[in-house]
């Protein structure tokens, strides 16, 4: 068992908590409405008001970030550097009082200016710069690193536009520009005096002078990355981490062009650098094999190689010892050519022999793989990658070139073995087979993700090199998660337990203690209630909605994909309502399905999907006696904010990938720690829900991931279970029939193979028999308020691991050799 690391005596040590107090607060939000915005507190916006806020708090965390960098300069130890495309922060101030603890002294502060701390933290954008589970993985780990007092720092793009806002226009998305920076820049300090240069295109020249090699280059186009770093306060540590964001600049207006006369080509120039970190790419387990992706990629690697070689060099004056000071983290292959960048620079930039150089790189990278999906598996052309690229192609081939004479070693004369784990073959540059040929570590997200990723996905990999796989289960930051988003939740829990499950989760299992109290399971549920009234109210000013806070909140909120089977959980609703036509009587309660998710913008089945959901809602809606038991909702613009809201009012929590599928899900464990009951296949991380929490407090269902394999082997036929089903035919009829005056034959199609490719790739029919089973089980369950509530606190109870403490804590130790600081 992991022990982390928790210095309850470290929340003394902030000299700021006990000093800071409201007179200090209004004495700095004042000054800084004067010095910005030239006006007193009475005359101030709400923006305005917000602004001077965060400009207090950054200062605050300012100071504690200096004495913190201080520090870690001093203790000459290892620093881990988390790389990574995606960072999803969702918003900041809130964040930040609750860790300094300074939450009451704001309020009270912004009181005596006549405002409202939760209508200033409603003025924050979220900084959506992430796509989904990926994106927000990585913020929670920025989070617990600090908490814990890890020197680890983000490395990201600050892009100009974050994930697309959605619009849904008679059912179909829409997506608009995320533009953020206005309100979300107030926590971006720009460092130009850390600016660096990164090359792409043109040639290159060898030269040797005398012994020595060197390279130069012609017809580079350069870029500027200007860094923006964001503050990551610690809770109660103390400690501040950094999320640093490359923007990308031209490195100097071409002036020459510009005097002759030669105006466009020169905004041009700049206009081609700029466009780099303007927009994050919105697809999520999907490649987009786009050149301006691959761009971004290494703009993102290069500059953050220099950057921290840079640091290194003055730290230690030396790379020799990189292996024992510098971890660096690829999560994902987006940032894999942090690989050849580095060989690039010990090579080129400071001389290192090839044996020396791939010795270091090699021990000092480690890989978290996220997804299974083929898909998502990223390859670029070679003939792209060469010529964006030339250097780092000549590196990589050369890291090929090795790697196959070491693999012939294992498998002589298996030419397609070979070929199958190459970084080069077939015209195509494989980047998850450059991260396991290079990382001493490679990682799935749970244990079914990791053993698949040795059994199936890299199972050649993992026969030859077997020492570098293992797993790490994916953890949330639970104190957002719970103790920000429902206070209600974390004021019983502090009364029950005390509150030391802040920074050790793990104790929220004392809460079994009180299983089988009737009044503790009575409140729970009456805070329960109230989080449902709330969303109500926020699903009626949002949306213009009307729901039912007595009714039952099943939700399923997550990206839009085949694989999470949002279908499954459609063509349950229909079936309902189907029962409910048929038998308008039926005895049940009333349900409210929510559902939230994004569909990449290329991806028209999703959008179908999307589609299908708001149908089925228009319909029942229109039905005087079925909209008395059912409402389905999709929640337009799913995002972190809405999920905090969201998450604490939700009672089932939908987690029906087929199983196999997904990698680990993380939205499962922020409804688990929430009190809602899961009705899960044995995906991901539903698996070790499942054996947290015990058979009797999950609703499992579906078919197994060993079942799913033996399925496919046999050939899988949808329309054996559309035949043999009369309850599946009936809701399947529907898509065709017409729902909400529209013909869903795209989907049904999709599902019962009249188009091309493999029908109902997910299995959605194999499942749906046992599906709508666990709902009826869920439902008898219902009806039973104090078993219902005995499964949300036992939920609530063994939520624990899923802590992003304790998966920082397993990184930290199992692969990065980090330690925590004093
Ligand atoms: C997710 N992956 C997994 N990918 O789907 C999820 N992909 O099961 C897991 O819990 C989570 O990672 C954290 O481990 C993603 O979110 C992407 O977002 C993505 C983005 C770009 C390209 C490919």
């Amino acid at each position: 068992l992991l022990k982390i690391r928790h210095d309850k005596k470290k929340e003394a040590d902030i000299p700021m908590r006990a000093a800071y107090n409201k007179v200090q607060a209004k004495t700095n939000v004042q000054t800084k409405l004067e010095c910005h915005f030239g006006v007193t507190p009475s005359r101030a916006t709400p923006e305005q008001m917000y602004n001077a806020v965060a400009m207090a708090v950054q200062d605050i965390l300012s100071v504690q970030r200096r004495e913190w960098t201080e520090k870690q300069n001093r203790s000459k130890g290892k620093t881990a550097y988390y790389l990574c495309m995606e960072f999803l922060m969702g918003r900041s101030l809130k964040n930040h009082l609750f860790n300094l603890g300074v939450t009451e002294v704001f309020a009270d502060c912004v009181k005596d200016f006549g405002f409202d701390l939760d209508d200033l933290f409603e003025l924050e954008p979220d900084a959506g710069l992430g796509n989904g589970g990926l994106g927000r993985l990585a913020a929670c780990f920025l989070d617990a690193a600090a908490g814990l007092r890890y020197p680890l720092y983000g490395y990201s793009i600050r892009y100009d536009y974050g994930i697309f806002r959605q619009k849904v226009v008679d059912g179909w998305q829409t997506e608009l520009p995320d533009f953020w920076l206005p309100g979300g820049e107030v926590w971006l300090t720009p460092r130009p005096d850390e600016a660096v240069t990164v090359g792409f295109d043109g040639e290159i020249k060898d030269e040797w002078n005398g012994n020595r090699h060197s390279v130069s280059y012609s017809g580079q186009h350069v870029v500027t990355a200007l860094p923006y770093d964001m503050m990551i306060s610690g809770y109660k540590s103390g400690a501040v981490g950094v999320l640093r964001l490359w923007s990308a600049r031209s490195p100097s207006f071409d002036i020459g062009l510009f005097n002759q006369g030669d105006y466009m080509h020169a905004i041009e120039e700049s206009a081609m650098a700029e466009v780099i970190s303007k927009v994050l790419y919105p697809s999520d387990n999907h490649i987009e094999g786009k050149s301006l992706r691959l761009r971004q990629q290494y703009f993102l690697v290069s500059a953050s190689m220099q950057d921290i070689i840079r640091k290194h060099m003055e730290r230690y004056g030396t790379l020799n010892n990189l292996t024992d000071k510098v971890a660096i983290h690829i999560n994902e292959t987006h940032p894999a050519l942090c690989i050849p960048e580095l060989m690039r620079i010990l090579l080129d930039e400071h001389g290192y022999e090839w044996d020396a150089a791939w010795s270091i790189v090699t021990k000092t990278t480690a890989y978290t793989n996220h997804t299974v999906m083929h898909e998502a598996l990223e390859v670029w052309p070679e003939d792209l990658f060469q010529r964006m690229l030339p250097r780092i192609y000549q590196i990589a081939h050369e890291i090929n070139e090795r790697l196959c004479k070491h693999l012939w070693i294992y498998y002589p004369g298996d030419w397609a073995k070979i070929a199958s784990m190459a970084i080069i073959s077939y015209g195509q540059i494989h980047m998850a087979n450059l991260c396991i040929a290079c990382c001493h570590t490679v990682n799935g997200v749970s244990t079914i993700h990791s053993n698949i990723i040795k059994t199936s996905l890299f199972a050649d990999y993992a026969r030859t090199f077997p020492e570098k796989f293992t797993n790490v289960t994916n953890g949330i930051a639970h104190r957002r998660w719970l103790a920000e988003s429902n206070p209600q939740l974390a004021g019983l829990i502090r009364e029950l337990i005390g509150n030391a499950y802040l920074t050790d989760a793990g104790q929220l299992s004392k809460l079994r203690a009180y299983a089988d109290d009737p009044a503790v399971l009575e409140r729970l549920a009456k805070i329960k209630r109230a989080n449902k009234a709330r969303m109500a109210d926020y699903i009626k000013k949002a949306e213009g909605i009307t729901v039912d806070p007595d009714s039952i909140f099943d939700v399923q909120v997550k990206r839009l994909h085949e694989y999470k089977r949002q279908l499954l959980n459609a063509l349950h609703i229909l079936h309902l309502y189907n029962r409910l036509k048929s038998d308008p009587q039926l005895d049940i309660p009333p349900q409210t399905f929510l559902f939230g998710a994004k569909a990449a913008p290329g991806y028209l089945m999703a959008k179908y999907i999307i589609r299908l959901i708001c149908s089925i809602a228009k319909e029942v809606d229109s039905d005087p006696v079925i909209s008395q038991k059912l409402k389905i909702v999709f929640l337009e613009d799913y995002r972190v904010t809405m999920a905090e809201a969201l998450m604490p009012a939700a009672e089932i929590s939908e987690q029906i990938s087929l199983a196999g599928t997904e990698a680990s899900g993380t939205g499962n464990m922020k409804l688990m720690i929430n009190g809602a009951i899961t009705i899960g296949t044995l995906d991901g991380a539903n698996v070790e829900m499942h054996e947290a929490v015990g058979d009797e407090n999950i609703l499992i269902f579906g078919l197994h991931a060993d079942e799913v394999d033996q399925l496919h082997a046999r050939g899988y036929s949808p329309t054996a279970y559309y035949h043999n089903n009369a309850d599946l035919r009936a809701a399947l009829d529907r898509l065709n029939g017409g729902i909400g005056g529209i013909r869903h034959t795209e989907i049904s199609n999709s599902l019962i193979g009249r188009g091309s490719g493999q029908a109902d790739p997910y299995m959605v029919l194999a499942d749906f028999a046992s599906y709508c089973g666990i709902h009826e089980e869920a439902l008898k369950r219902y009806a039973d308020p104090a078993q219902w509530n005995r499964m949300s606190l036992l939920n609530i109870a063994s939520a624990g691991i899923f802590s992003a403490d304790r998966a920082l804590t397993e990184y930290a130790q199992r692969i990065w050799n980090l330690e925590a600081m004093d």
